[in-house]
Order: structure tokens, then C-alpha cells, then sequence
């Protein structure tokens, strides 16, 4: 864990396991991390290939807890960032972890609410539109969410260089602008991370991307010093038997 003057190494979770976003994901956190920090890109080694519905979260969860629990185990990781809009797994995650951990949706939502007076959520496709809400609320960040909108993009059109993804989500942001009373935008997909400088270089408003906002938010909290409570709720789990398909799991937290 850190020490003045050692490195801070952040391990950056794509809960999906499409690489070239993976990457992408990566890249961007780079882009925005303070010199002294390593960014940890990775997939889980089982898991949908993109994440757009609760039944693909839910598949999504396993894996990405194996990255949690391999990072503990290998010692040397002193936060996560969970990059899915999701935050799947969030709370489970943190009781495996020592350090601090992040959901791209709860970091993206909190920096929103200090830059602007309502933001607007823009996602991928209207079923994800659900999930949004009930992340807002249960973040206490209803009253700041203007509206949560969907462009009908599937996740995985985010890597396709010919989908006009970037127009599709401009369109939809300069909707919300019009029609929700919103002053700022929150991008609801970690997949749009790259698009994020040039949508808010369009828009003339601050455009909030949670791989970036969830990697500036866990540099604070590791340069703070603050970890996860281990008193109570997000203690670790009981050890148990588990049973079945996930028997490896036994181990691993
Ligand atoms: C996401 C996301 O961030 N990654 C993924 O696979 N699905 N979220 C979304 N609303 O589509």
C-alpha cells in the first residue's frame, strides 16, 4: 500500500470483458492520473461482453470480484475504480477490499452535482435507463438529476468507428439541455470515455465522465489515506462454503 514517495497503483475494473474498451478505459484513466500513479487496466476473465441489462450484471458480478479479490491477495493495489455505469457489485466489492472503492456512476453523479445545479444522464440503451435512477436515488443524488435519457446505442457500437456514436450521443445531450433544465451532462457509459473532451467542447457545458471522475476521486482518497471501513457492513465476508458453479469462490475471498 502507499507510502510517501512510492507509487500509487490504482487497478481500473472493465466489468465487461470486451478488451478493446478495456484499453480504451485504460487509456483514458491514464490521460487524467497524476504522474506518479499506475493504472491497472483489466477484464475479468469470465462475463458478458458488455453490460446492458440487470441479468448482465448480475453474470458480470463474479468476475469482477476474482479482480477484486486477486488484487488483494497480490497486495500491492491501493484502490479500484469499478467502470461500468452500473457500479455492479459495488458493495461486495468493498468488503473485499482494504482500500478505497469506486463506482464510475456514484463518482461521475457526486462531481456532477458540484459543477452544475442539474445534470442530465446520457446512456446507452433506454433498459439501462432503470438502474441510472436507482443509483441516483440510492446516492441521495435524485435532486440533482434532472432526467436520465437513453440514445438506443448498444454498448458494443461504442467500438465500431463507423456508428456515429459520437453524433447520436451530441444529439441527445443537446436534448437534455433543451428539455430537462439541465447545466451539465453525465455520460452514462464507460465506453464513452474518449468522446467525453470533444462532447464537451460541443456543448459549451462540463460533461462529467466517471472513468475520469472515478480516477481523480480514488487518487484523493488514497493521497487522504482513507480505506474502506472494516467496522460492520463492509467488513469482510464470512467465510463459508460455497457450493456449486462458483465453488472457487471459497478461496478467492
Ligand atoms: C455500461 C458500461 O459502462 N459498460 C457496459 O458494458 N455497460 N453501461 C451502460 N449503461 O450501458
Amino acid at each position: 500500500m502507499e507510502e510517501k514517495g512510492s507509487a500509487v497503483r490504482i487497478k481500473i475494473i472493465n466489468p465487461n470483458t470486451t478488451w478493446s474498451m478495456t484499453e480504451k478505459i485504460g487509456a483514458c484513466a491514464r490521460a487524467v492520473a497524476h504522474a506518479g500513479t499506475e493504472i491497472v487496466a483489466v477484464s475479468p476473465a469470465t462475463g458478458p461482453v458488455s453490460i446492458e441489462s440487470h441479468y448482465d450484471e448480475a453474470l458480470a458480478v463474479p468476475g469482477l470480484l476474482q479482480e477484486i479479490a486477486a488484487g488483494e491477495r497480490e497486495g500491492n493495489i491501493d484502490g479500484y475504480v469499478i467502470a461500468c455505469f452500473g457500479d455492479p457489485g459495488l458493495k461486495a466489492a468493498r468488503e473485499l477490499a482494504r482500500g478505497p472503492v469506486v463506482g464510475i456512476a456514484e463518482a461521475a453523479m457526486h462531481l456532477a452535482s458540484m459543477v452544475g445545479s442539474r445534470f442530465s444522464v446520457v446512456t446507452t440503451l433506454g433498459r439501462t435507463m432503470g438502474q441510472a435512477w436507482h443509483l441516483a436515488e440510492i446516492y441521495g443524488m435524485e435532486r440533482f438529476c434532472a432526467n436520465v435519457r437513453a440514445c438506443e446505442l448498444p454498448v458494443l457500437e461504442l467500438e465500431e468507428p463507423g456508428s456515429r456514436a459520437r453524433e447520436r450521443i451530441i444529439g441527445e445531450c443537446r436534448r437534455a439541455l433543451e428539455e430537462d433544465g439541465s447545466d451539465c451532462i453525465v455520460l452514462g457509459c464507460a465506453g464513452m470515455t474518449d468522446l467525453c473532451a470533444h462532447i464537451e467542447q460541443v456543448l459549451c457545458v462540463p460533461v462529467i465522465d466517471g472513468v475520469a471522475a472515478g480516477t481523480k476521486l480514488i487518487e484523493s482518497l488514497v493521497a487522504l489515506k482513507l480505506r474502506t471501513s472494516k467496522r460492520g457492513e463492509l467488513a469482510k465476508p464470512l467465510p463459508k462454503p460455497i457450493v456449486g458453479l462458483l465453488e472457487g469462490f471459497t478461496r478467492s475471498s
